[in-house]
């Protein structure tokens, strides 16, 4: 007699239950992918949780204007200036702040460039008061106001009567073989009130620097 073949135990078809190892990460991860499938259908509107509503804009219009960060914020000079070699091509942040450029004054800040090189100045102006920016003479006087620049094309827009808060222009131009310029504001009585820095084209520089006026 043999023994009827024991009907196998049906393999309950029981859900998996994984064991979780405890992992807050995964943990995490598995209560996000989740969620959807938590959500009956049809009750949507109570499972409602906080979206990621549109933000609370900090409202100030800067619709033509991106975003101009306060000049206060730069850690280094550094920020300030980028150099593609291949190119010769200085490119340079110039800041307008409060009668300040980069947050120097009075030529207490020089940038330096290779000579010949492409120059392109990303002026922001920062301030509420309206602000320019030109290449002047590095000799004589300084003057009352902007006027034609000591480089060709080297100015912004409006030079005397200044761009408003949160402008920007581009200003872009070849730098000559030499020669020490300075970096005014154009606005009336602004490159008197120390609003300017030093530019210098050196022969002999290999790279374009920006920092502090050597005393
Ligand atoms: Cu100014």
């Amino acid at each position: 007699m043999t023994t009827p073949p024991e009907p196998a135990p049906a393999p309950a078809p029981r859900p998996v239950p994984t064991p979780v190892p405890p992992s807050p990460a995964k943990d995490a991860a598995i209560a996000t992918t989740a969620k959807p499938a938590s959500t009956p259908p049809g009750v949507a509107k109570v499972a409602e949780r906080p979206r990621p509503a549109p933000l609370p804009a900090p409202v100030r219009d800067t619709a033509h204007t991106a975003h101009v960060e306060a000049p206060a914020a730069p850690t280094s000079d550094d920020e300030y200036l980028q150099y593609d070699a291949a190119t010769n091509t200085v490119t340079f942040k110039l800041v307008a702040g409060p009668f300040a450029f980069n947050g120097y004054t009075g030529g207490g800040a020089t940038l330096t460039v290779p000579p010949r090189s492409t120059n392109i100045m990303n002026f922001e102006q920062a301030d509420g008061t309206p602000h320019s920016a030109e290449i002047g003479s590095g000799t004589g006087q300084i003057p009352n106001s902007g006027g034609e620049p000591a480089i060709p094309r080297a100015y912004t827009n409006k030079v005397v009567e200044g761009l408003i808060q949160g402008a920007k222009d581009v200003i872009r131009f070849t730098a000559p073989d030499s020669g020490t310029y300075r970096i005014i504001c154009g606005v009336p009585g602004h490159a008197l009130s120390a609003m300017w820095i030093w530019y210098k084209v050196d022969p002999a520089a290999k790279t374009p620097s920006f920092g502090p006026t050597p005393k």
